[in-house]
């Protein structure tokens, strides 16, 4: 936490061609005052229109920039708020944020933009949230449901989610306020009703956890497999270009290799693996480790075979629970007597060969039907600790109800329900994942 003046530089670092420089506080304008000369003072500008004029620290012009206003609440921190917009220079830009500091600002954490817009009720946590899913967007769906999110979608099913938790919880405490024996049998079947109601939808968008993971950090995809049998290759195809070295030399890819490739929206993060062999070459032997560390995180093994070549020997059992295709690459050549009777989808990579079937049984091996519906809304991580602990909740009210037990049991669950569903959307503002949320975003965001 920590209150004042903030200013940061909001754009990526490096050249540009222009950049922006952010002021949000109490002083924002009085800072902006004292090094920004122009036709009118920023205190005299019209909140939201752009002035052209120079920033300076003492005599000195350090460049020539277009300044505007946001004055409190109409801002994106919903505080007085001002921006620069300079040359894209990176000692120019730096420049600048040193005359806003001198000025009587203060450097801005990461993300502490975005947290005064959460803290002052500009948006909710999933607003917030969807700030950062949004920059990090690597496809069109995971850039959907980001906007989504952004837009309040989320918040919105949260909310009403919240509001039949305080509607049953009312209904709860009346009980107890007005009847001596407790829930009488026909409230009790109205209380389990509701119950069941708000528990069903809990449960349809902790559903959504899935694709929500998919879609903001993408399937693990780990291309596995002896030397030789074609990995690189298959990294570049699926990529579209050569990002690997390709080889006859067994053992070329030492180090593993990462890039997201977009399937029909879904974002598969391909992992290129050193190939497995025993082999005595010690750096050889630190990139089959890493092959080994990767295959314990991935959600999809594409399992690459040479089906010219017999059998390999020395095939490690791996210990993982992902998915897996079994791929026999080079069809092109003629089959091995070894893989005569193979049950795997032939390819090549030389011929280019069976690439969209593969494409088709990735798709189908994740489920993409699940991925791709009308609606982008999709929990993340931290709303899943949230729902889970709502619907245990729920769950322990309705056995409580369903034992006849004193109605300020359910009462308790009741609250707990709540509680957890708000977090979602809320949390007091000492509480340390905010923290932990906003130190993900960038500087100035
Ligand atoms: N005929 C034929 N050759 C292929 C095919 N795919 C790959 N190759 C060749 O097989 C050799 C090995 O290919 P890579 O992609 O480097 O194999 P890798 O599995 O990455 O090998 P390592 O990195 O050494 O583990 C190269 O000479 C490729 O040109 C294919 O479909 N048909
Ligand atoms: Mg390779």
């Amino acid at each position: 936490m920590g209150g004042g003046t903030i200013a940061a530089i909001s754009t990526a670092t490096g050249e540009g061609a222009i950049a922006l420089v952010r002021i949000s506080g109490p002083e924002a304008i009085d800072c902006a005052d004292r090094i920004f000369r122009g036709k009118q003072k920023p205190s005299d500008i019209q909140s939201h229109v752009q002035h052209l004029g120079h920033v300076t620290a003492g005599e000195r012009v350090l460049d020539q920039v277009v300044i505007s206003v946001h004055r409190a609440p109409q801002s994106y921190t919903a505080e007085d708020l001002v921006e620069i917009s300079c040359h894209g220079g990176v000692l120019v830009t730096a420049q600048i944020l040193s005359a806003c500091l001198d000025a009587g600002a203060r450097v801005a954490r990461p993300g502490e933009f975005t947290e005064r817009a959460y803290l002052n009720g500009k948006m909710d946590l999933t607003q917030a949230e969807a700030v950062i899913d949004l920059i990090r967007a690597q496809t069109d769906l995971a850039l959907r449901s980001a906007t989504e999110q952004l837009g309040g979608r989320l918040g919105d099913e949260v909310r009403t989610i919240r509001d039949e938790l305080i509607a049953w919880r009312a209904h709860i405490e009346a009980a107890i306020d007005f009847s001596e024996e407790g829930i009488g049998p026909d409230e009790g079947d109205k209380l389990q009703a509701r119950v069941a109601q708000v528990r069903e939808k809990i449960s349809a968008l902790l559903a959504t956890e899935q694709r929500g993971r998919i879609w903001r950090e993408g399937v693990r995809a780990v291309i596995y497999g002896p030397t030789n049998a074609g990995k690189s290759s298959l990294l570049n195809r699926l990529l579209g270009y050569e990002r690997a070295i390709v080889s006859h030399i067994p053992g070329t890819t030492r180090d593993t290799i990462e890039e997201v490739i977009s399937l029909r929206g879904v974002p598969i993060r391909l992992l290129d693996t050193a190939g497995l062999r025993d082999s005595q070459d010690e750096l050889e032997r630190a990139g089959i480790a890493r092959t080994e560390n990767s295959l314990a995180l991935a959600d999809l093994i594409l399992h690459v075979i040479d089906s010219s070549a017999p059998k390999p020997l020395c095939l490690a059992d791996r210990d993982s629970n992902a998915l897996e295709i079994l791929l026999l690459n080079k069809s092109d050549l003629p089959t091995h007597p070894d893989w005569r009777n193979c049950e795997a989808l032939r390819i090549s990579c030389l011929a280019e060969d069976g690439l969209a079937g593969l494409e088709e049984k990735i798709l189908t091996a994740i489920g993409a039907r699940h991925l791709t519906t009308e609606s982008a809304v999709a929990i993340n991580a931290r709303h899943r600790d949230c729902l889970g602990r709502a619907l245990e909740a729920c769950d322990r009210a309705q056995e409580t109800m369903a034992q006849n037990l004193s109605p300020e049991f359910v009462a308790v669950d009741a609250c707990a329900a709540l509680n957890a569903v708000t977090e979602v959307v809320s949390l007091e503002s000492d509480d340390p994942i905010l923290d932990s949320l906003f130190s993900q975003f960038c500087i100035g965001k």
